[in-house]
Formats: structure tokens, C-alpha cells, sequence
């Protein structure tokens, strides 16, 4: 169905994370398709560094006062969204992560109605915001608020969904848009060089992406591998960075598999790391989502992960991979061993961890989206 073509003003935070990604391809995406998309960050978005005649970006600079202890960036933002919408005549406004993005485009709604301009807003729960943030008593009454505020509420997964109905008083409906992938830009590469570098005598490559948080139980990842490598020659990439990283080179030098180790910080090209790679980790204690272990499936590579959150919804138990309660090395490793010990075995799993992504291409999700902002436009 023709959709028409819309202004969009899209709030997200500017950084590598998943929520950041996923609002910066839909808007990518959108642009493509015609509608004319403004970013509204404080910094330009990680995947949006080149020219489209559809895309905009709009800074929210912060002024530093020395009586701020805190600078106010959810007023700054607030004001910036008054000033794009009212000038650039938007048609809707697609906030995600419910703090503070949430609650400054409602303030911003709220100015906007002194000038006689309506502005719909939609919300997109991302995880973090409501597993972890929200839960957080300081924040509760805001996240409430702004959620029921909203003209339209998204949620990643039916598990966040359920969470975030479990945990706050919501009397709006939220409707389910699960994650997304390009495959025009993550399907498998071959990259037989660096394979034989990494790999030299044809080990296997387990490979695990992800900024390092505890809540992403990346010391599991390490020690699922040392348990692995006792019995399958094989080889662990760590992709990213952040507060637990040291902790794993400590752990790595511990269990004594330095050598099988390497790990390689923040890369742009994850996907031709991905595309060595034969088995993706993801033991998270919890995951709305999981938007790197769909990338990494998009690269044929299926997944060992944690059954917490949304992950039963996207890898499919004993097809695409194996899932175990966060915790569960022992039974991390062994699954992970039953993949990589049979190659015809390994093949299948490739092969059904590609056709599972495909049920979330881009050009499938993307119209979802489309049609939902025409429905809160509508509605609003
Ligand atoms: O996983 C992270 O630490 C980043 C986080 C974020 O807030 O950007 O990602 C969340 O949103 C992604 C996109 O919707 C999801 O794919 C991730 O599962 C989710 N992370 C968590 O729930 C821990």
C-alpha cells in the first residue's frame, strides 16, 4: 500500500547501543522511501555520517552554566523539539527510550499546543529504559507518565511489552515492532584472508559483540569458551568495549586461553567479523531484544544465548541455536560443543539462522512503522 509521504522528527541517543542503531537505520530507511527525516540529538548519530537529501540533523547544545551541577539536557531538548517542529512543520515525532525522550517531547507537545500546532508522539521502548532504568523508583512516576502520554507506544519484543505492564500502571496500548535488519548490508562476506589469519589450522571462531555491560554476563562468554576449547580447536573474538572488558582479559590470562583470545575494541565493519564467525554468544541476564545475535544470524551465524527477555522470540530453540538460564555456563558450553562438533550439523544451523533473520528484513518491518505512524497521525 502507497503510504504518504511524511515530516518525521526522530529522537534517539547518538551512540552504537541498539536503541541508537535501530532509530538511526529506520530513519536511514524512511528517508529512502521519500518522507523527510530530522534527527534531533546531541551529537550526530554514529551510522548517519553521509549526505541525504532527505535527512536532517538538528543539534541540542547545552548551555554550561557554573550553577549547573546537572545541565538540564531534557529542557534543551524540549525547546529544540518546539523549535524544529514549529519550523519545519513535522508531522510526527518518534522518540526512543522513554527517559528523558519521552517526557521532553511531551513538554515540548505541550508548548507546541500554546502556538496551535498539534505534534503526535510516538514512543519506542527499547529494554534498558524500562528492565532497568524504569524499575528504579526515582524514575517510575516520569516513565509512567510518559508512556501514557504518548499518542502511540512500540515495544521491542511481547516480553518487554509484558514487563513494562507488569511494572507500571499503563493504560495505553502498546503495540509490538520487534527489531529490524539490512540485509543488503549484513549477509555473510567472504572474508576467507582474515578467517585464515584469525583461524590459521581452521579452528572454529566463536565471536561475541556487545558494550561490555555486567548485564551482559560477558566473563560467561569467556568462561562457556574455556570450556569449549578443551575440546574443539577454536578461537574467540570479542568485539566492543566498556566497563567489564578488563575483567575478561584478567579472566582470560586466569582460565589460561590468552592465546585463543583476541579481543579487537569498538569496529565499524561488524559485519565482516561477523562473516568468520561460526557461533555468535549472547548469555545476557537480560535482552529486550537482541539485536546483535539477529546480525549475527543475518551472517549465518547461529546463536548460544541466554533465554532472558525477548531472545526466545527471535533464536529459535534446536534451529538457529540453543538458549540456557542466564548463569548456566556448563550448559552453554555443551550446546555450544553439540553445534561445532558435526560440520553437516553446523551447516544446518548456519542455513536456519539466515532464514530466521529474513523474517525481520527491513523491508518487512519498515512498512510497519510507516503504517503506524499514519494510524496515530489519524487518530491524534
Ligand atoms: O543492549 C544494550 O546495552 C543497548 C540497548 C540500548 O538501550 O540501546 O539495547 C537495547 O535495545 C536494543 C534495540 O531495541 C535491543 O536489541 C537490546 O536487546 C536492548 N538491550 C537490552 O535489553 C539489554
Amino acid at each position: 500500500k502507497q503510504i504518504a509521504l511524511m515530516k518525521i522528527g526522530i529522537v534517539c541517543y547518538p551512540t552504537f547501543g541498539g536503541s541508537g542503531v535501530v532509530a538511526t537505520e529506520l530513519g536511514k530507511a524512511l528517508a529512502d522511501n521519500g518522507h523527510q527525516v530530522h534527527f534531533v540529538t546531541y551529537n550526530q548519530p554514529a551510522r548517519l555520517d553521509f549526505f541525504s537529501e532527505n535527512l536532517f540533523y538538528h543539534e541540542v547544545s547545552i548551555s554550561k552554566y557554573p550553577l549547573f551541577d546537572y545541565p538540564p539536557y531534557e529542557l534543551a531538548l524540549a525547546s529544540k523539539l518546539v523549535d524544529v517542529v514549529r519550523f519545519e512543520n513535522l508531522d510526527i515525532l518518534h522518540v526512543h527510550y522513554a527517559i528523558p525522550h519521552a517526557s521532553a517531547a511531551f513538554m515540548a507537545k505541550q508548548i507546541l499546543a500554546t502556538y496551535g500546532i498539534h505534534i503526535p508522539v510516538v514512543t519506542t521502548l527499547h529494554g534498558t529504559d524500562i528492565t532497568l532504568v524504569g524499575k528504579d523508583r526515582t524514575y517510575k512516576p516520569v516513565v509512567t507518565f510518559s508512556i501514557n502520554k504518548s499518542d502511540g507506544v512500540t515495544a521491542v519484543s511481547q516480553d518487554l511489552k509484558d514487563d513494562t505492564l507488569r511494572f507500571f500502571e499503563i493504560e495505553n496500548e502498546i503495540r509490538v515492532i520487534p527489531n529490524f535488519i539490512d540485509l543488503k548490508r549484513f549477509n555473510m562476506k567472504a572474508k576467507d584472508h582474515f578467517k585464515k589469519a584469525i583461524a590459521p589450522a581452521g579452528e572454529k571462531i566463536l565471536v561475541h559483540t556487545s558494550n561490555f555491560r555486567k548485564v551482559k554476563r560477558t566473563q560467561d562468554v569467556v568462561r562457556i569458551f574455556a570450556k569449549v576449547n578443551t575440546v574443539i580447536p577454536s578461537k574467540l573474538l570479542m568485539v566492543g568495549d566498556g566497563p567489564e572488558r578488563s575483567e575478561c582479559e584478567q579472566l582470560c590470562r586466569d582460565l589460561n586461553v590468552g592465546d585463543n583470545v583476541r579481543f579487537l575494541g569498538k569496529q565499524e565493519a561488524i559485519e565482516e567479523i561477523l562473516s568468520v564467525s561460526d557461533l555468535f554468544m549472547m548469555p545476557s541476564q537480560s535482552e529486550s531484544f537482541g539485536l546483535a545475535a539477529l546480525e549475527a544470524m543475518a551472517c549465518r551465524v547461529p546463536v548460544i544465548s541466554s533465554n532472558a527477555g525477548g531472545l526466545p522470540e527471535l533464536n529459535v530453540e534446536g534451529v538457529t541455536g540453543f538458549m540456557c538460564d542466564p548463569g548456566d555456563v556448563d550448559g552453554m558450553a555443551l550446546k555450544s560443543i553439540f553445534i561445532l562438533e558435526d560440520d553437516d550439523r553446523l551447516k544446518t544451523f548456519k542455513d536456519n539462522a539466515v532464514a530466521r533473520a529474513k523474517e525481520f528484513d527491513l523491508s518487512l518491518i519498515l512498512p510497519v512503522y510507516e503504517s503506524y505512524y499514519r494510524e496515530v497521525i489519524e487518530r491524534s
